[in-house]
């Protein structure tokens, strides 16, 4: 980095100055926001904003953006030109400083600003921060601020139309079924604010991070760099770089640098180095030398503390005594990603602190698709959710933004690692000089900001886009070369340049799915970017049986991958009307963004389960369906992603795939409440699928599965932890029939330890001897039958520990459909009880819940409507009359009533908990295939 800094020769020419800095705080200004041609001029809400919160906080749109169809309603708001306008006054004192700045940490998106009808600058990109030189605009007194924003799909689309008159650089518009705008890949912008397969159009517009008026007669202290690096005593060494914004007309400023750690403070003297390639940027570089600086390491969730340290710079400039200071929260660690050639390829896995660990977590997506209304506690709340599910890593996906800076903060303090891509996917993106200019800021900006997080773990350059060209998704083959060489321009020599030039610390991946450095090699779009021998994977197939282990790679990382559910019932609910409630309605197509998606869904429920199919047109069967997508999606994920932590050791000698070390399924959170791929719903409450996200993810795991080729039971025992856990336990296998709770076969084995980081295969015993044990056919079973079949029975495994606790818990059994005698059970709450405590001082009160049954029960699932918080296991099977349950309840202050009486509970086979009175609201016609149908359709 210090590299890029020289001293100039030429010495600042003194001036008198005034003393101090002045910063007039613009987010607290008066803003007007006004169209001409829709007269409407309304006060802003506030900044940061937007325009769409700004329209309905004054009325003008009338109801919840997610409400039914108003994402088209509203959407004539992108389509319009919008002034944004404030009064601010400035005193003789802030105008006698040398250097004043207009400070925009974010503009979206493109926007003339004017001081005084006097033109300031103009912003084209939503993730730079723009700092524009404002001292010979302003005056005493008042002042006017105009921000003019141009509509961003008319701009993307004149920029498409631009560009075209050379080559058209695809997409030229997003699929039908998304309902959105085309040409984002034309826009520096939130990618998914022009509709996603799993999200709305709101095209928005406005000031959406903080804005002032800076003033200053020296180097403004702006960024931390901070790359602490062990030596080799162990000891760590601290170079730290302070990052200035400078004045170019005094550009060298002496001064004192402070610093302080660990309680003591330390000054260092020197001068702020004006950067060459950069206007306006100074770095000082100091190191810290203790002898042995003693530091405890932040370990990602599961593996150890977080420990964080405060870390405050404050620099002082000689000639002015200007002060600027930054407090970070740092933590020392180091992260590696290691691509060691095996025998066939390469490994992909990261190394924290000198220690490969096994990576589970999920993909993250904006938390809303208007930023302004995510607040930090629903930030907390999602990212709590994914501490809970033991998640170690989160990707933030690069169709998004770049995080708040409150979500990195909350990732340093759960130890949850970040894999932050750059904002670029599914697309192919221009790299015309101006273009690579502004990716350039942008890269700055956003490194900068971010660098000091411990949690950051891998920068990557785009989502998808090295695959999209390989796999000629839009058409780019006959220009490949061209397209190629544009894909190089951007990722290689931009952005990945950039990003090595301010962060040495960290690796930097192309591409997602990618080789990884083999992609490079290869000239950085490989043959086939998904090989599971190299780099990491996405993996979909909706046409396979997602339930069946056997369809899904042998990858070395699986960065993405999952199955789409709904949101359910409850959280639909305010979004809709009674009319809506039906499968085939007009609702529920426009909350289906995913081409095929509602085909898909119930064409996979009805491989596995009994779909209500003639139903669907009525209010029961329609939350039948909502409850059996989430089912279905959450067997998928765990059947998968059980699939690939049995990988973790496995290696074929013949295809070289196996050694798998990540699994991030795809995705954590709802942008709004429609199909997605989600664990998380809009709002934050658990789908069944992140409760067992939260059984899949325990680094001690019991998997069992039937290996269909050598009819063996193989029960695997799985430990990511990084030590042997000893124990003196037992690995039990019952059976059980489905119509009763008598077990018919038991079979216990000790284990007196698992091993660190292993997958051990502890029982392999023959199906058809379980079967026969177990009485698994149709006559007597304590008799030997005829026709043995898996359908008859239930195979539990169970690992216990010393004291007979259940550490973790697998099942075997058929597709819920075909479970020949399964009977539809009652279940009941049988009493709640208020704890003492909760564990975790994150919930408010905690309670416990007595559940009966009278058969055994499938995917027992329970809600608490109206309340938030969570239960400790849920989508659970009953296989005994009883099961205590605890509620984690954060909504404050509820008493026993309002539990007992928000509680709702259905099963498998036992869900009619609507009455049919809401049936045949719709009169429409049936939208879908007939069941016949999609069964043809998918047996193509
Ligand atoms: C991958 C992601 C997203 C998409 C998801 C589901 O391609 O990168 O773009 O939403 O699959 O289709």
């Amino acid at each position: 980095m210090i590299a890029f800094f020289r001293a100039l020769l030429a010495l600042a020419i003194a001036l008198p100055k005034v003393i101090g800095s002045g910063r007039i705080d613009l987010n607290e200004a008066p803003w007007m926001v006004k169209s001409v041609s829709q007269n409407i001029e309304i006060p802003a809400k506030g900044i940061p904003g937007g325009i769409y919160s700004d329209l309905r906080h004054s009325g003008i749109l009338t109801s919840d953006f997610y409400y039914r169809f108003n994402d088209q309603e509203y959407r004539w708001v992108s389509y319009e030109n919008w002034t944004y306008s404030a009064e601010f006054v400035v005193d003789q004192d802030t105008l006698n400083h040398d250097f004043i700045v207009l400070d925009c940490k974010g503009v979206d998106t493109v926007s003339t600003i004017m001081i005084n009808d006097q033109l300031v600058g103009e912003t084209n990109n939503m993730f730079v921060r723009y700092s524009f030189d404002v001292k010979e605009f302003l005056k005493l007194g008042n002042n006017e601020i105009r921000i003019e924003f141009k509509s961003p799909v008319e701009h993307a689309k004149n920029m498409f139309q631009e560009q075209a008159e050379t080559y058209v650089v695809p997409p030229e518009c997003v699929a039908p079924q998304f309902q959105g705008e085309c040409h984002a890949n034309h826009i520096r912008k939130m990618q998914s604010s022009f509709s996603w397969d799993w999200g709305p159009a709101f095209p928005s517009m406005g000031i959406w991070q903080d804005i002032a008026i800076d003033a200053h007669n020296s180097a403004v202290l702006r960024y931390l760099y901070f790359n602490p690096t062990q030596n080799v005593n162990g000891d760590w060494d601290i170079p730290i770089d302070a990052i200035f914004e400078i004045d170019p007309v005094h550009p060298i400023v002496s001064g004192t640098l402070k610093v302080t750690f660990q309680g003591k403070t330390e000054e260092f003297q020197g001068t702020v180095l004006p950067s060459v390639e950069e206007n306006k940027i100074g770095a000082l570089s100091i190191v810290i030398q203790r002898d042995g600086v003693d530091v405890d390491l932040w370990w990602p969730n599961g593996y150890g503390d977080q420990v964080l340290y405060d870390l405050t710079v404050e620099f002082t400039d000689d000639q002015s005594m200007d002060t600027s200071s930054i407090t970070r929260r740092v933590g020392f660690r180091t992260v590696e990603v290691v691509q060691a050639p095996v025998d066939q390829g390469r490994t992909f896995k990261f190394r924290v602190n000198g220690q490969d660990l096994f990576m589970k977590g999920s993909n993250w997506i904006p938390a809303h698709v208007l930023p302004e209304l995510v607040t930090p506690d629903y930030t907390r709340n999602l990212l709590h959710s994914a501490k809970e599910a033991h998640m170690n890593m989160l990707r933030v996906w690069g169709g998004g933004i770049y995080e708040s800076d409150v979500f990195y903060d909350l990732a340093d303090e759960y130890g949850i690692l970040i894999w932050q891509d750059f904002m670029f996917a599914c697309s192919m993106y221009q790299a015309t000089d101006e273009v690579l200019k502004s990716v350039q800021q942008e890269v700055r900006t956003q490194v900068r900001r971010l660098q000091t997080h411990p949690s950051i773990a891998l920068w990557a350059g785009n989502n998808e886009n090295e695959a999209a060209l390989r796999g000629n998704w839009y058409g780019t083959d006959a220009d490949f070369q061209h397209y190629k060489a544009d894909y190089v321009k951007l990722y290689v020599d931009t952005v990945k340049a950039a990003t090595n030039e301010l962060d040495l610390g960290r690796d930097f991946l192309v591409s997602s799915p990618s080789n990884a450095d083999k992609s490079e090699e290869d000239g950085y779009i490989a043959q086939n970017p998904y090989s599971s021998i190299y780099g990491d994977t996405h993996y979909y197939n909706y046409n396979l049986d997602t339930w069946d282990y056997k369809i899904y790679p042998k990858t070395r990382f699986a960065s993405e991958y999952g199955f789409q559910s709904f949101p359910s019932f409850e959280v639909l609910k305010p979004y809709s009307e009674p009319f809506d409630w039906n499968f085939y309605s007009d609702f529920v197509n426009n909350r289906q963004r995913h081409p095929g998606g509602n085909e898909e869904i119930p064409w996979q429920i009805h491989l596995h389960m009994e779909l209500p199919e003639n139903e669907l047109d009525t209010r029961a069967g329609f939350e039948e369906f909502l409850y059996q997508a989430q089912v279905n999606q959450a067997e998928s994920l765990r059947v998968e992603t059980e699939h690939y932590r049995r990988m973790m050791t496995q290696y074929s000698n013949q295809t070289g795939e196996g050694l798998t070390m990540g699994t991030l399924y795809w995705q954590l959170n709802d942008i709004w409440p429609g199909a997605s791929w989600t664990t998380l719903e809009h709002g934050g409450k658990w789908k069944i699928s992140h409760y067992f996200a939260e059984q899949m993810f325990r680094d001690i795991l019991i998997s069992p599965i039937r290996n269909t080729d050598n009819n063996q039971l193989e029960v695997f025992v799985i430990s990511d932890k990084l030590s042997d856990f000893p124990l003196s336990g037992t690995i039990i296998v019952e059976v059980k029939r489905w119509n009763n709770f008598n077990e018919t076969f038991h079979m216990s084995q000790a284990i007196d330890a698992i091993p660190a980081m292993s997958v051990e295969k502890v029982i392999s015993m023959d199906m058809n001897e379980i079967l026969s044990n177990g009485g698994c056919h149709a006559g007597d079973p304590s008799e030997p039958g005829e026709n043995k079949r898996l359908e008859y029975c239930l195979i539990t495994t169970t690992l216990r520990d010393t004291d007979g606790n259940i550490i973790s818990q697998g099942h075997v059994r058929p597709y819920p459909k075909d479970a020949i005698g399964l009977i539809v059970p009652e279940i009941a709450i049988q009493s709640v009880t208020k704890l003492g405590s909760c564990q975790d001082d994150y919930y408010d009160t905690c309670w416990s819940l007595d559940i009966g049954t009278d058969a055994i029960a499938l995917f027992v699932w329970l809600e608490a409507e109206g309340l938030d918080g969570r239960f400790d296991a849920n989508g659970f099977l009953m296989d005994s009359p009883n099961r205590r349950i605890q509620f984690f309840c954060q909504t404050p202050n509820v008493s026993e009533s309002q539990v007992m009486s928000s509680l709702r509970v259905r099963s498998y086979k036992n869900s009619r908990v609507v009455s049919n009175q809401d049936s045949n609201t719709y009169d429409g016609q049936r939208r879908y295939h007939t069941m016949q149908e999609l069964i043809n359709h998918f047996r193509k």
